[in-house]
């Protein structure tokens, strides 16, 4: 018997409870975690407990025993499920996903790396150097982003704080020809600047040079210089948010000002923006300063008051600080992107996804970031429903295959409170923001407590006047799939304006680094120029997360579940309370319910004859029967397997993995004998 069904270890897949209740499931996982048992299934849907400690399970042995195997074969692994979404994409042609989720510190980063390394671990078995080259450079590109966009929060000390979704594409013989990565909005504020983080980026100046950032010596050096004189300067100017985390902050930028007039009061740091972002220390001291507006005709210089100064710098950043960041991926697409392939010769280039995202966070103060987080989160739990519970349980209704409904709770309804059209948050939040007139975070609050009064899922104060959580003129509350948040709407309107004055824009444009002065290509207009009113931060996120979202549709999914077992980081507790809330908010039972009522596989009639037809007497070389369903209901009782199938109107379901599995090596065997066949009457020896 298999390791993983041995039941010292409990039940390596959910669908072999006894009794799906909550309580049998919370207990196989507690047991499987005490055994240090951090992975299992539901059908090919993966489980994981974050272990808080190292495991020996990710060598170079464990990846030879899982390379080429069935699901089923070896104990629950990230690498069974990478293999399967592999396998898939190569026997299939298919492209192929892998979604990671899990609240924030349950471990989606480091399966997503356990993946990435498992799919290099496996490839290109004939060492061809290009295809090693990129391998290399998918693996660090990792590190780089990491260094850039990772950082400590409450939550996770290596919290990431961005979205990742990488494509590694393959050619036809299933080796990794490249890549390309999509990031999605980088959490800025609540990014803590440590004495850590600028230790990880002196090791990843190393890093981006290995990986070629810049080929071209010429070039690179002033890529180099680049690189690092702007994230010194990405340290330098968020340290000036961060005053107490600061470690290059001798003295901050301050304002003051001095009867009508607006001055910074270290005016010595001045001079070393200057030199950091390769421009006059003039330039930048009137950049912090004054802003250039047309009135008319006229072009005139309006001094900011020392409150608008201060906005202006901790605007400019974090805007400095996310081009920084696109700009490394974009660097890094540069290198990784598939070139010169060409299908017609190559064959199809296929394709596998890992996304890997923020988890659903709930801080202390929650703000306009964990309202986007969070917002992604629902997005990423609704495609979960949509693949794995809505879509398997209407195909058996329109199959005619007889079939209970499963309930679950369908989060489109939070979904819809978020991004709907003309009613959802971020339309009652644009508009409050194209508002001509000075609207405050309070009035966006009144805007939201009228429109959506009724909305089940959304309150406030002024809505449950009792509920003294809820601050006056300041929070609401969103009861999300994975529980009630509060979110303080300060912050709100400017984060989703995400205005920085175009006078930056233009100082960094006309910086005399090359780099900095690509990062800023609006800076090349002038201010009469400067009409188009950017689209506001919701608007670039949401349309961010529908596409994703429609890709991940657009690809065979693979899941990943990630489950925290406690807030105190410890490889031993397992706290009840909180693995259940997370079971019930992921809808793990429910996905049981589904999977063990439900089939494995299932194929359209003609398609199933086409790849199995020469496993029996009745179909080979072709059938007689009065329709392929019938056909195919011949061939499987001929094999035994009647108990195992379901006859739908235009497909046969397969209940599990090991009847397919079995058709399979009946039909390598047939393929074998005919083909053996075949040669001798070629030879003429039949
Ligand atoms: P996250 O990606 O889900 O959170 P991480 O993958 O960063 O969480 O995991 C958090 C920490 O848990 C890691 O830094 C490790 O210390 C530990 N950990 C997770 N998985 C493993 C494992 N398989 N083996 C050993 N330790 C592990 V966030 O990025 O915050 O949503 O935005
Ligand atoms: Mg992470």
């Amino acid at each position: 018997m298999a390791e993983h069904e041995s039941l010292e270890f409990g039940k390596a897949d959910f669908v072999l409870l006894d009794n799906v209740s909550l309580e049998e499931f919370l207990a196989n996982l507690k047991l499987r975690f005490e055994k240090g048992r951090i992975y299992s299934y539901i059908g090919e849907v993966v489980v994981s407990v974050n272990p808080y400690r190292a495991m020996n399970i990710y060598g170079r042995d464990t990846i030879e025993q899982y390379k080429g195997r069935e699901l089923y074969e070896r104990p629950p692994h990230l690498f069974a499920i990478a293999d399967a979404a592999y396998k898939a994409m190569k026997r299939r042609n298919k492209d192929t996903c892998i979604v990671i989720s899990g609240e924030s510190g349950a471990g989606k980063t480091e399966a997503s790396k356990y993946i990435m390394q498992y799919i290099a671990a496996i490839t290109n078995p004939s060492q061809r150097a290009e295809v090693e080259r990129v391998k290399n450079m998918l693996l660090k590109s990792n590190c780089v982003l990491e260094a850039f966009g990772n950082a400590k929060t409450n939550r996770n000390d290596n919290s990431s704080r961005f979205g990742k979704y990488m494509d590694i594409n393959f050619d036809f013989k299933g080796d990794p020809i490249g890549g390309h990565i999509n990031n999605y909005l980088l959490e800025k504020v609540g990014r803590v600047v440590h004495a850590r983080e600028e230790q990880r980026m002196q090791g990843d100046e190393s890093l981006l040079r290995s990986l070629h950032i810049q080929k071209d010596p010429t070039a690179y050096s002033y890529i180099k210089v680049g690189v690092t004189k702007t994230s010194v300067a990405m340290f330098f100017l968020s340290s000036l948010i961060y005053e107490e985390h600061c470690v290059l902050l001798q003295g901050n930028l301050k304002f003051g000002n001095d009867g009508d007039v607006t001055l910074i009061e270290n005016s010595k740091l001045v001079a070393v923006l200057g030199e950091l972002l390769s421009t006059k220390e003039e330039n930048v001291e009137k950049a912090l300063l004054y802003r250039t507006v047309a009135t008319g005709r006229d072009v005139i210089d309006k001094q900011h008051t020392d409150q608008e100064a201060s906005y202006g710098r901790d605007a400019l950043a974090k805007a400095i600080y996310e081009r920084l960041f696109c700009w490394i991926v974009g660097r890094i697409n540069d290198i990784i992107e598939v070139k010169n392939y060409d299908a017609r010769i190559h064959g199809k280039n296929t394709v596998i996804g890992v996304l890997d995202i923020y988890g659903f966070e709930i801080f202390q103060n929650n703000s306009f970031e964990q309202f986007c987080i969070n917002y992604c989160n629902e997005k990423l739990q609704q495609l979960f429903i949509q693949l794995v519970l809505k879509q398997e349980q209407e195909e058996y209704q329109r199959e005619g295959i007889p079939w209970k409904h499963i309930d679950y709770f369908n989060n489109q309804i939070i979904v819809d409170l978020v991004e709907l059209q003309h009613k959802g948050i971020f339309s009652v939040l644009d508009e409050a923001c194209m508002n001509v007139g000075k609207v405050t975070d309070e009035m966006f609050l009144q805007a939201l407590n009228s429109k959506l009064a009724k909305h089940a899922h959304y309150t406030s104060r002024k809505l449950s006047p009792t509920d003294k959580s809820l601050e006056f003129d300041r929070d609401f509350r969103i009861r999300h799939y994975a529980g009630d948040v509060v979110y303080s709407v300060l912050g709100f309107i400017d984060k989703n304006k995400d205005t920085l004055f175009q006078d930056f824009k233009r100082l960094l444009y006309n910086s005399s680094n090359p780099v900095l002065k690509a990062m800023w290509p609006e800076g090349k207009l002038s201010i009469t120029e400067v009409t188009k009113r950017p689209l506001t931060a919701a608007t670039l996120f949401k349309n961010s997360m529908i596409s994703l979202v429609e890709n991940l549709a657009s690809k065979e999914p693979y899941y990943v579940r990630c489950i925290k077992p406690n807030d105190v980081k410890s490889p031993l507790l397992f706290e009840y309370e909180r693995c259940k809330h997370q079971v019930e908010y992921l809808g793990l039972l429910e996905n049981v319910r589904v999977r063990r009522a439900g089939f494995a596989n299932r194929q359209t009639y003609p398609r199933f004859l086409q790849r199995y037809k020469m496993i029996s007497e009745f179909t080979w070389p072709n059938h007689d029967l009065p329709s392929d369903r019938e056909a195919v209901k011949r061939l499987l009782q001929g094999c035994g397997f009647e108990h195992d199938v379901a006859y739908g109107k235009t497909k046969v379901f397969i209940r599990t993995p090991r009847t397919i599995f079995s058709l399979e090596e009946q039909r390598a065997e047939m393929v074998q004998r005919i083909v053996l066949f075949l040669q001798k009457v070629w030879r003429g020896t039949i």
